[in-house]
């Protein structure tokens, strides 16, 4: 749980950590699931569809756990509220010294949530040093606002889109947000962030897990899923997802392909509907 001060700093700043969760024991059961996985995938989750960094919860007993996890949710909670919803999680995965990276930008862009309440918990499942790659973030100094960005399709982005803030922004400020495993941290969906290439020699493992409040909404035509985690659906905006029948379970994986294929026809039609906002505004 946090200070009351924590959660004002939250509110000031737009991110706010490291917050402990795991165990040495929960870190190794994490590494056993994300082996698994990969065994499955018969790849590196990095070198395989983009759709399996998605919504690993939807098919992975372990992650459904994780997502749930009453260490990351009563933090969650002291910021959006008592009835949580997982709107999606995503493996960040940067192999050691590779050149994967996150040029600027602010998750709220392609998400189309209203109100902009979503956070994300990113869960360090190893140590995310500044050498690793870890996330660097800018104050929004109590006025977050959402900037402009474009789908560059940039080589080796982590984020789907490719994106990047494409208006000039004050560079100074920046805070390297390292986590050692097993801690996680909070960025507001309007936090500007961005992370460097790994320089180490291990691998840096982080799962960005979107928590919104029950009562966020999608601004688009997309009817998507999402996990009730904690409290009440009060929202309905969403088709809730069961837990997953067990690891890799054919429904499951059935189920998957339903919930990326609507998580990918948003996102598609989110940079569509951001970029129609940005080409009316006056530069
Ligand atoms: O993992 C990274 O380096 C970037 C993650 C990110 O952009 C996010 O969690 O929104």
């Amino acid at each position: 749980m946090l200070t009351r001060a924590q959660v004002e700093q939250y509110r000031h700043d737009g991110y706010l950590f490291p917050c402990a969760a795991l165990s040495a024991a929960e870190l190794a059961e994490c590494a056993d699931g994300l082996a698994r996985f990969e065994t499955w995938l018969g790849t590196p989750v990095n070198q395989s569809d983009r759709r399996w960094r998605s919504a690993g919860y939807v098919i992975m007993p372990w992650l459904d756990g994780l997502v749930r996890h009453k260490r990351i949710l009563d933090v969650v909670e002291d910021v959006i509220g008592p009835d949580i919803l997982v709107y999606t999680a995503t493996f960040f995965i940067k192999e050691a010294a590779s050149p994967t990276f996150a040029a600027w930008h602010q998750d709220a862009t392609y998400f189309g949530l209203a109100p902009h309440e979503h956070v994300t918990a990113w869960v360090a499942l190893s140590d995310a040093s500044a050498e690793a790659g870890c996330m660097e973030v800018v104050s929004s100094h109590g006025r977050p606002r959402q900037l402009h960005h474009a789908a560059l399709g940039l080589a080796n982005s982590i984020n789907g889109g490719g994106q990047a803030i494409v208006e000039e922004v004050e560079e100074a400020g920046g805070t390297m947000m390292a986590l050692p495993a097993g801690s996680f941290s909070l960025h507001h969906t309007l936090c500007r962030h961005r992370s460097a290439p790994n320089r180490a020699t291990h691998r840096r493992v982080g799962i960005g897990i979107s928590y919104i409040p029950a009562h966020c909404r999608l601004t688009g035509s997309v009817r998507m899923f999402a996990r009730l985690v904690r409290g009440e659906d009060t929202g309905g905006n969403f088709d809730l997802i069961p837990a997953p029948e067990g690891e890799f379970h054919p429904a499951a994986v059935a189920r998957h392909a339903q919930v990326y294929r609507a998580y990918r026809d948003n996102y598609a039609e989110q940079i569509v509907a951001h970029d129609r906002e940005f080409a009316t505004q006056p530069a």
